[in-house]
């Protein structure tokens, strides 16, 4: 049987495993797709839709690597920047944050979010670790992300605050877990998803830049649907610049305001007759959130 398989992993010389019909099966790339991409970007990622040839001892060959639909990029450490691709053709993306252990930062989550956009997937903000604060401390967190309009919701792995509402989430979806490292991306995934045995990592590890999940991996939802769980990362820096649009999704009230700027091309710096630094300066636009916009436009 040959056809149309899903990547579910992606291990070291383009070895990898697809999910061709209900059955996950070793594959290798034909050597011509390894010269066809560029060797900066990840040639196979995890959600890649690929046409294999089923051999007779039923590993794969692939054939050809279709056209991605979504992604979300990362810039890979390393003295030559390189695109690793978290995961492709997915639908939706959740920015796993937490309350505390690490601790919140709005920033990082918007920046996600944008992250998520810009890669054609719709965002989604977890907020995990909600039993390290109180409700207050929740509600306090989330507020500025749902002022900005992003779906949002608090979780604990721990206690199992928002468990149930983050499996109807997921449900019959395809969804990335990104984030932070330590913000509990295996430990939710394991919650949803039992079989999935994730390794989750000890708290003394985190911030010291180890992980423990060793790269991207598609699983199964018991009741369908599809997450995707990713290494954590220290700090999540782009591929690519995110664009105006990707952007102006998430900071709605700033991009509201930039229409009253004397310049169409303002970017809210030094320009005269700003509104939005008038916005600011007058105590209407959030000082941090300023800041986040500025930090995502201005690089
Ligand atoms: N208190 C608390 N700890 C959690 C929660 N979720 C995960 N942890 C702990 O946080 C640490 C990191 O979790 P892990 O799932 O490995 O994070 P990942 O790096 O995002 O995959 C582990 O020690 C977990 O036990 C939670 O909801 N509450
Ligand atoms: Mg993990
Ligand atoms: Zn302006």
């Amino acid at each position: 049987m040959d056809g149309t398989a899903v990547i579910v992993d992606v291990g070291g010389g383009g070895v990898c495993h697809a999910l061709l019909g209900t059955e996950t099966i070793r594959c290798r790339p034909r050597k011509r797709l390894l010269r066809h991409r560029e060797l900066t970007s990840s040639i196979l990622a995890v959600g890649d839709r690929v046409a294999v040839t089923l051999l007779p001892d039923r590993t794969g060959v692939i054939e050809e690597i279709y056209p991605r639909v979504s992604v979300v990029s990362r810039k890979a450490a390393g003295r030559v920047p390189r695109e690793q691709v978290l995961a492709a053709n997915l639908d939706q993306a959740a920015a796993v944050v937490s309350l505390r252990e690490p601790d919140f930062k709005a920033g990082t989550a918007i920046q996600l979010c944008v992250g998520a956009r810009q890669g054609g997937m719709e965002p989604l903000v977890v907020l995990n670790k909600a039993d390290l604060g109180t409700p207050e401390e929740v509600a306090a967190a989330l507020q500025p992300l749902r002022h900005a309009g992003l779906r949002c919701i608090a979780t604990s792995a721990r206690n199992g605050q928002g468990l149930d509402e983050l499996r109807r989430l997921l449900l019959g979806r395809w969804t990335l877990f990104f984030g932070q490292s330590g913000a509990g991306k295996s430990s939710l995934l394991n919650e949803v998803c039992p079989e999935a045995g994730a390794r989750t990592q000890a708290v003394r590890a985190i911030g010291k830049g180890k992980h423990t999940t060793s790269g991207s991996r598609l699983h199964a939802l018991p009741g369908g649907g599809f997450v995707v769980d990713t290494p954590g990362v220290r700090v999540f820096s782009f591929w690519s610049q995110p664009g105006e649009d990707s952007v102006a999704g998430v900071f709605p009230e700033i991009t509201r305001l930039a229409h009253g700027c004397r310049f169409r091309d303002c970017v809210h710096l030094h320009e005269p007759d700003c509104a939005v630094k008038a916005a600011v300066a007058r105590g209407e636009v959030d000082s941090d959130r300023y800041r986040q916009f500025l930090r995502l436009t201005r690089r």
